[in-house]
């Protein structure tokens, strides 16, 4: 008889303690689903760096995502564009994707843009641009924008098909230096040196020849900056420096070979392509000797058609652009401040508005690409000594840094700046100089801390 009163109690026990902890797993559910709410509502109410095409990824996929808002046109369209990036070529003739080179620097858009993101600072990734200096007999070809090396052109393809000879064999090799804080504490920097060697007798290299190493940039967000009005880019140039900040942003003027007329450049490391279009059939053409409607061999012939050039050039127009995140972190929040403070902002313009577009998607978005698209003097330090249109050897596009946090995420090991020097974003502003002295100088002279909080910054980007 007792062990019945006594056993009910125990059932109750555990009735009790199961419900406690049910409580506890559902409180616990709401509240990291809160969590979750407020995290997404922080990514919505924030910075959406591209306006409505951007994705909430911040994963090593993070580049690679399609654009939020295409139609269902315009994603059989990008997919198709996805295929034509991959699309590795080969030695004519071949049942698909016959006519690479003969000389090339690779087979594939993706091979150079790993993840659509950023090369790595090696060869076969990133390319020499090269051309003479103009003086006696060298003029300026106006469709390229520089002097071309006879034999070679404008860049050292270092590959070539089977029985072909590449332009020259390049060694690239790193040579350091080291720069010290206000602090006391310092840093060592690298920079890229070549040796440069004749591979063929037809293509002899002159001892004068001017270089340049680019490694490839992202190129996600790209069809964001394409539809920026020209006029917002005019407003924001000022070449004179008529308001005494030390900052003389400039737009290269470049050629446009469809139109037949100088263009506003916007695309390359020195802003020296019109347009994405014109920016993927050159990239065919130099980069991989793919010849294309915008330029086909010397009889007219071409290895690939419009569908091809259209498809890809609307892959890199029509990719997202990665959310930013840790926007309510204070150090983030610090570090933003710190990055107006400095000036940096004032080339690595926060925001900027779209103008009309056909792609719903990209018309009339306020994106936060952290950039002016214009070329700076950016010293002697990060100089190239190439003139490329209308931009010298010290001027350089401010790169877009909407991303910058991922790109490592995206690509171990890859660099920062145009030819990937900076193995770290705090070495990549260590190099400012020319219109950006006075701002590099402020981060130098910063506390630790402070340094930190802006690099927490960039790194939320
Ligand atoms: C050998 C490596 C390589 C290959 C192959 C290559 N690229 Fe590039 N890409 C680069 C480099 C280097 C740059 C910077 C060029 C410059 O500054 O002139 C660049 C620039 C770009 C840009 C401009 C991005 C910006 O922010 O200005 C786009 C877009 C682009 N490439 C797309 C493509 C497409 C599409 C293909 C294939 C058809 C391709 N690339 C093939 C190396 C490569
Ligand atoms: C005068 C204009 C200007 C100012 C001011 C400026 N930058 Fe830059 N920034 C550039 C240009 C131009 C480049 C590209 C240089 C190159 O590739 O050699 C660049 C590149 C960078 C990069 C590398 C991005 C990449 O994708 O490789 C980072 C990071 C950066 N800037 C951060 C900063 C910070 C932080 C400040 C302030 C301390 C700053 N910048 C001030 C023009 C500027
Ligand atoms: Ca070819
Ligand atoms: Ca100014
Ligand atoms: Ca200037």
């Amino acid at each position: 008889m007792t062990a019945t009163p006594r056993r009910l109690p125990k059932a109750l026990i555990y009735l009790v303690m199961f419900a406690i902890a049910g409580i506890t797993a559902i409180l616990l559910t709401q509240l990291l689903d809160g969590d979750r709410a407020n995290l997404r509502n922080a990514v919505s109410e924030a910075p959406r760096a591209g306006g409505v095409t951007t994705v909430n990824n911040r994963s090593s996929k993070a580049f690679g995502l399609p654009a939020t808002g295409l139609t269902p046109e315009e994603m059989d369209l990008h997919a198709a564009g996805d295929v034509a990036f991959d699309a590795v070529f080969v030695t004519s003739p071949a049942p698909i994707n016959p006519g690479l080179g003969p000389e090339f620097n690779n087979a594939s858009c993706g091979a150079c843009h790993i993840g659509n993101g950023r090369g790595l600072p090696e060869l076969g990734n990133a390319l020499l641009r090269v051309s003479l200096p103009i003086g006696e007999g060298v003029v300026v070809d106006p469709h390229e924008g520089v002097a071309p090396v006879p034999g070679i052109g404008i860049q050292l393809r270092d590959n070539a098909v089977y029985s072909e000879t590449p332009d020259a064999e390049v060694e690239l090799n790193w040579v350091e230096e080291t720069v010290t804080y206000g602090d006391g504490t310092s840093k060592t920097l690298r920079k890229p040196e070549f040796t440069i060697k004749q591979a063929d007798a037809a293509k002899p290299i002159p001892a004068n020849m001017e270089t340049s190493m680019r490694v490839p940039p992202v190129v996600f967000g790209t069809g964001l900056l394409e539809v920026i009005p020209n006029e917002t880019l005019e407003a924001l140039a000022d070449p004179k420096d008529a308001n005494g900040d030390g900052i003389s942003g400039r737009i290269n003027h470049v050629w446009n070979p469809e139109t037949k007329a100088t263009d506003v450049g916007r695309f390359g490391l020195k802003a020296n392509s019109p347009n994405l279009r014109h920016q993927t059939a050159a990239a065919y053409a130099h980069d991989m000797g793919i010849s294309n409607p915008l330029f086909p061999e010397a009889d007219g012939s071409m290895d690939i058609g419009d569908q091809l050039l259209k498809e890809n050039t609307f892959y890199s127009q029509s990719l997202g652009v990665p959310a930013r995140n840790q926007l309510d972190n204070p150090k983030v929040q610090k570090g933003e401040k710190l990055f107006a403070d400095a000036n940096c902002a004032a080339c690595h313009i926060s925001t900027l508005k779209t103008g009309p577009s056909e792609v719903k998607a990209l018309a009339d978005q306020t994106i936060h690409a952290y950039t002016d698209m214009l070329i700076h003097d950016m010293g002697e330090g990060l100089a190239d000594g190439r003139p490329d249109f209308e931009a010298d050897g010290q001027e350089w596009r401010t790169s877009p840094l909407w991303g910058v946090g991922l790109a490592q995420t995206v690509l171990p090991y890859s660099g920062y700046l145009h030819d990937g020097r900076a193995r770290t974003l705090e070495e990549a502003i260590l190099w400012h100089g020319g219109e950006a002295e006075q701002s590099k100088e402020q981060f130098v002279a910063m506390a630790p801390a402070d340094r930190a909080a802006m690099l927490k910054f960039l790194n939320s980007l």
